[in-house]
């Protein structure tokens, strides 16, 4: 009657559920083997191993990933350690943002299905906003025909990587005023978790999709399509401070962005990205870099990364990079290769130079004959792509954000990559 009482304490409903779980198998003389942990609804890519089973009876683990917290032997211990509150938006506000303004750290703020005509601003809360049901049936978006100069998403309180958005689309945030930067998400000195997102018809100055200064997010899963800017129109990645600062994305599909400037897919300048397992195509600009610009200082690091489809009318279409700045870029598959030696691949280690073969028609999955299958290095990619799918398949990590699926070697069941089908 104990566990009872202390399971009432709690806020969190699913904890409860789990809890009520735990115990009646326990009483029932049953062993708690296989016991699933709470997950809020979807996988968070590489970010979250998913849930949790349980050991045993004497060694059971309740994990929220989302919350980051593990309980040993919740049935007798540190119970009040998971009494941070979930927030269900629109039951328990009307408003994503009124329910980040009641959240403290630790919270956890569910989005059922809608659009959500707003822009929220974490506030420098260690709390994850995530939907219930991932980014095809949840959007936060702006007016589209009104140029309200405030990023949809904004990260400018010193966020770190436990303020986490999970699983929105964000779209028609639309900046262009002085001080005002990024259309969709806008990150400034911080350095949240960004999965499972759709960022998609957003317009900035620098960075359409997604503005970073001085900021090293990670970003992962991702779609990011679509989006303009005068630099970066997919992404902006820029840090004067003196640092470098240094966002990684994995696993991204970035396409169709415009920029007049600089970066059709990704600007960077002064920092120093990881790239990881990211398909950039179909990115253009009328200035430099229509895949990427490295410049001022930049230095990011690419791999297993496919640049293919991206036009510039500064030549090169795929790589832009200054005299002041560099690119490390391996195991990767770039359009045009070495603009100083035409038929070789791009400078750097098990670079390719042949068509990835996409399954077309706006689907960047790689077809079964794609020369990227098994061109990837293992070392740092990671466990999972886009889709869910389990890296590597085959006989090794494909290049781009889609790793190949081989029948009997299955990934997640939520895939947001192929909800668009
Ligand atoms: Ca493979
Ligand atoms: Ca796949």
């Amino acid at each position: 009657m104990e566990k009872a009482r202390m399971a009432v304490k709690l806020v969190n409903l699913q904890l409860v559920a789990v809890l009520v779980a735990v115990f009646v198998t326990v009483m029932s003389g049953g062993v708690a083997l296989g016991l699933e942990c709470m997950d809020c609804h979807v996988s968070s890519g590489i970010t979250t191993a998913g849930a949790e089973k349980c050991a045993g009876v004497d060694d059971q683990k309740v994990h929220n990933v989302f919350l980051g917290k593990t309980v040993d032997n919740a049935s007798s211990v540190g119970l009040d350690q998971l009494s941070s509150t979930t927030y269900y938006v629109p039951d328990n506000f009307d408003t994503i943002q009124e329910a980040i303004d009641a959240a403290t750290d630790g919270d956890e703020i569910i989005v059922g299905d809608g659009t959500y005509p707003e822009h929220i601003n974490f506030l420098g809360k260690k709390i994850t906003v995530c939907s219930e049901h991932g980014p095809f049936r949840t959007t936060i978006s702006g007016d589209p025909e009104v140029v309200e100069n405030i990023a949809i998403v904004t990260f400018w309180k010193s966020e770190g990587a436990d303020s986490m958005l999970d699983g929105f689309t964000i779209t028609n945030g639309i900046t262009n005023g002085i001080g005002f930067f990024g259309g969709g998400i806008s990150c400034n000195a911080s350095e949240p978790t960004i999965s499972n997102c759709i960022i998609t018809g957003n317009t900035g100055g620098f960075g359409g999709g997604i503005y970073c200064y001085a900021s090293e997010p990670t970003i992962s899963n991702c779609i990011i399509t679509g989006n303009t800017a005068g630099f970066g129109g997919g992404i902006f990645l820029c840090d004067w401070t003196g640092g470098v600062a240094a966002a990684t994305i994995i696993n991204c599909l970035i396409t169709d962005n415009e920029s007049s400037e600089a970066g059709g897919g990704i600007y960077c300048g002064g920092t120093a990205p990881t790239i990881i397992n990211c398909t950039i195509s179909d990115n253009s600009t009328t200035g430099f870099g229509g895949g990427i610009r490295s410049s001022v200082y930049a230095f990011p690091k690419v791999f297993n990364t496919i640049l293919w489809g991206n036009t510039a009318d500064g030549n090169p279409d795929e790589i832009s990079v200054s005299e002041d700045a560099s690119i490390d870029i391996t195991y990767s598959d770039i359009q045009g290769g070495d603009p100083d030696n035409p038929g070789s691949p791009y400078p750097g280690t098990d670079n390719i130079l042949c068509d990835p073969a996409f399954v077309g028609n706006g689907d960047y999955h790689l077809t079964e004959s794609s020369c990227c299958i098994d061109a990837g290095t293992d070392v740092g990619a990671p466990d999972y792509d886009i889709d869910g799918d389990i890296r590597p398949q085959g006989d090794g990590y494909d290049m781009g954000a889609d790793e190949v699926f081989v029948p009997g070697k299955h990934g997640k069941p939520w895939r947001l990559y192929q909800k668009m089908e």
